[in-house]
Formats: structure tokens, sequence, C-alpha cells
């Protein structure tokens, strides 16, 4: 049956400064950790990505054109702060005023993340998120951009994904710095920078910055693969705690239930290590968490978990050739997928109702959430380029399937207020390169141009209608 979107409802499309923009060593921007780490790999370069720092008018224009009103940019803190702190480039500060007036004069509304995986060099290397001092030279740069961009911005998010950033880093070990199976460290990433979104949030508010605030989660529902098995349920149940509720009891608690702590304590005691939380943190998290206007929700997948009790084994995907991932952790438990279950050639699990079962979740537990957004939704694939088009159409079928699931939670009562897919244009992705595209604009790399795919055409009549027939 045909279902209807709200009025207000946001069609968005999502970016990331990085994995967009390239100019990533020139107009006076400072490194990242990200810059040296690819160039030793020598996978991929993340320059000139899709050039947005020189075609952003071409992709607004052709957001206006396909009936997208909302975008996710994320500000590249080095290139305001080279350093992090300290001296400030003009330069990036003036190509942001720029980008946000050409997103105006498209109607498309700018949805800004101030810290998208690019911490500035010099304060990762001193720790990044380990170290309490990154805390405070962010919540600057923040009131930095709150106040520079007060005009321009409305919708505000601190951090993107924050498990993403603290699991790549510590426990899958494919970011930079990378680390295996360090739990202790990954909560311990995941609490500061839940500090660091809670002064950044204090800030904004006792600042009296007009527009809203909040923080996107990386979020997916956990299904034990024997739902009548103990140690698969505890597998589900330990992942779960780690990516989902410490987060979000950190978001909207401002501290940890016991639950919570009694599993992100056992889970760190298993590589040997402790979780430093202290009152002081937890007082202005209580503070903060009665000021987020919304959550920001990215969601991909769900996971199945059965128990693992062997030694860590852990192989990333970012080739694109179906089953080798892997990933089993002592301590938590093994991913494997249901039979009879899609996957993508990047063995990611195609379960619309997990988005179903993950916003119903939300809204009971932490029932001062206020609003929704989901931030990032997509489906990574190798898009055939024919003939000047290019047909998604697994895409469409993915993309149409989670806003079927999305409107029933609507029905159920969660409050959503808008959909970007990840992503807007093809980009440059962190550990797969070039190959996983997920843009409604094929991008051809070489010259720049953009090609509206199938679902580009699909998605403008979903957002001029407001409805899926
Ligand atoms: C999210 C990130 C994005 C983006 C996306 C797709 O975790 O916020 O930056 O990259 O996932 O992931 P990938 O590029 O690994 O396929």
């Amino acid at each position: 049956p045909p279902a209807q979107f709200p009025e207000n409802f946001v069609f968005g499309g999502a970016t990331a400064a990085y994995q967009v923009e390239g100019e990533t060593r020139t107009h006076g921007k400072g490194k990242v950790a990200w810059d040296d780490f690819l160039e030793a790999q020598g996978r991929f370069s993340p320059d000139p990505a899709s050039d947005f720092y020189n075609q952003y008018p071409v992709d607004l224009e052709l957001c206006e054109e396909f009936g997208i009103n909302g975008i996710r940019l994320s500000i590249a803190w080095s290139r305001i702060f080279p350093n992090g702190i300290g001296e400030i480039n003009p330069e990036g500060v003036q190509f942001y005023h720029d980008l946000f007036a050409e997103c105006h004069k498209h109607h498309v509304e700018p949805f800004v993340t101030l810290h998208h995986f690019d911490t500035p060099l010099p304060l990762f290397e001193k720790g990044d998120f380990l170290n309490r001092e990154t805390i405070d030279a962010f919540v600057d740069f923040a009131t930095f951009c709150f106040k520079e961009y007060a005009d321009q911005v409305t919708y505000w998010f601190t951090f993107n994904e924050i498990w993403a950033d603290a699991s790549n880093t510590y426990i899958e070990g494919t970011f930079p710095g990378g680390v295996k199976a360090h739990l202790a460290e990954a909560f311990q990433c995941e609490h500061n920078m839940m500090l660091a979104h809670a002064k950044a949030v204090l800030a904004f508010h006792n600042g009296g910055f007009k527009g809203k605030i909040g923080v996107i989660q990386s979020l997916e529902f956990k299904y034990p693969l024997n739902e009548n098995d103990p140690a698969d349920i505890k597998a589900a149940n330990n992942e779960h705690v780690l990516q989902n509720q410490f987060l979000l009891d950190a978001t909207f608690r401002g501290d940890y239930a016991p639950d919570t702590l009694e599993c992100a304590n056992r889970l760190a005691a298993v590589s040997g290590g402790t979780i430093e939380i202290l009152d002081e943190d937890l007082e202005i998290m209580r503070e903060a968490a009665l000021y987020n206007d919304y959550l920001g929700v990215n969601n991909y997948q769900c996971r199945f978990l059965k128990a693992y009790d062997g030694e860590n084994d852990l192989h990333h995907n970012g080739t694109g050739e179906k089953g080798t991932g892997r990933w089993r952790v002592k301590g938590i438990g093994e991913h494997v997928n249901k039979p009879g279950v899609p996957t993508t050639d990047w063995d990611w699990i195609i379960y619309p109702e997990g988005l179903f079962d993950l916003l119903v979740y939300i809204k009971q537990r932490y029932p001062n959430y206020k609003q929704i957004f989901i931030t990032e939704n997509g489906m990574g694939y190798k898009d055939p380029y024919k003939d000047g088009f290019v047909d998604d159409q697994p895409r469409i079928d993915y993309i149409e399937q989670h806003l079927r699931w999305l409107l029933k939670a609507m029905e159920v009562g969660v409050n959503v207020g808008g959909y970007f897919l990840w992503s807007l244009q093809d980009q440059f992705s962190w550990t797969n390169g070039y190959n996983k595209r997920y843009g409604f604009f094929y991008v051809d790399f070489e010259t720049q141009k953009r090609t509206p795919k199938a679902s580009a055409y699909w998605y403008k009549h979903v957002a001029q209608t407001r409805r899926l027939d």
C-alpha cells in the first residue's frame, strides 16, 4: 500500500569532508592521520576524491534538480585549525561560508558534522581522544564554528559514529593507529568522545546559539543466531552494549546503567584493561543529556551473533570479494550470517527489519530522545556504467525496503525527521577505496563528471510525492 511521509520530512544525501573534498594538502589544510596512513598503504589516494572542494556548486545544483532538500556535510577541523588548536586558516573558514551559502541558494539545508574521523594530526599523535587534551581542543573548535557559522547553520552534529571510530581503531585495526581487539581502549575512546560531545552541547546551550544539536551514532540491532541458546544471547548482548547501549546511555541518561557498566567492565577486563569514568565526567554528561535536540542514526545492517571463545580472528573485507570478512573476538562473540539473508559484496547483511527493531528499541529505552534523523543508510555496490547510464536497481530495492520499515516505525510512534542516503555522490571509502560506490550520482573519478543513477530518478519521485507507491 502507498505510504506517506510527513510534510516537513527531509530527503537528504550524505557526505563527509575527507571523503569528498579532495585538496587534502592544499589551501592551508593541516594534516590528518589518514594522509600518511593511506600513502604508506599505497592502495588508493583521498585526492581528488569527488573534488567537492571545487565541484560543490555542481552537486548542489543536482540536489535541487533531484528533490534532495538536505545535505550532510562535515567541516574538516584541520582546514580551520591546521594544527588542531591555535592558528586559524582564513581560507578554510571562507570555504565553508561559501559552501553553506551555495546550499541555501539551492534550498538544500546543511546538516553539519564537526568531526568525521578526521582529528588533526598533532592531536592524533598525542593519543587522539584517549588523551583528554583532545576533548578541550574539540570543544574550542566546535565553539568557534557555532559562532562563525551561526547565521548559516541551524543543524549541528558533534561526532560522526563514535563506535566506528573506536572499533576501527582499537578493535578491528583498520583505521590509522590500528590496534586489534583492545576492548578497554575502545570503551575509553567511546567514553571520552561522549564527554567531548557533552561539553560541546553545553557550550552550544550556554552560549545561547540558535539552532539544534545532537550526535550521530552508528547503530546495529544484534540478534543471537540461535535465540534459544543462552551463549548466543550473551554474545549478541555483549556487542549490543559495546556498540549501542554504552553510547546511547551516555547520550540520553548522561551516565551508564548498571547492566551497561557490568558488561563494559567485564569486556574491558578481557583485554586486560579498565575504563576511567570520573564522577565529574558524569555530572557534565547528565546535564548535557537534557539538551540533545535529536539523535542521528547511521544504520546499514544488523548482526547475527554466535558465542565464540577462541583467539581473536579478524579480517576486514575491503575489496568486495564476497565471503572474505571475519569477525571473531574473544569475550564478545562471532559474526555469522543467518541462512537465507542476503549480503552485499562486502559481506554487509541486508535486513531492513533490523532498522525497525532498532528504532523501536531506542524509543522504548530512551523515551527522552525527542527526534531521530537517519543520517546514513545505503548500499555499497559495484555500479555498472553502461552507455551513459547506471542501472542500480539493487540499491533502489535496498532503499525502498528500508524506507518502508522506517515508515512502520513512524506508525508505531517513533519520531523521525528525515533520511539521508549514504552517499549523495560516489566518494572515497576509508578502507575500501573507489570501487565501493554508494551515491545517487555516479562520479567518473578521472573527469569528475556526474551522472544521475536510476536511484536518483527514483528518489526524486519519492521526494516530490512524499510517498512510496
Ligand atoms: C560510515 C561512515 C561513512 C562511510 C560509510 C560507508 O561508517 O560514517 O564515512 O564511509 O560508513 O562505509 P564504507 O565506506 O566502509 O563502506
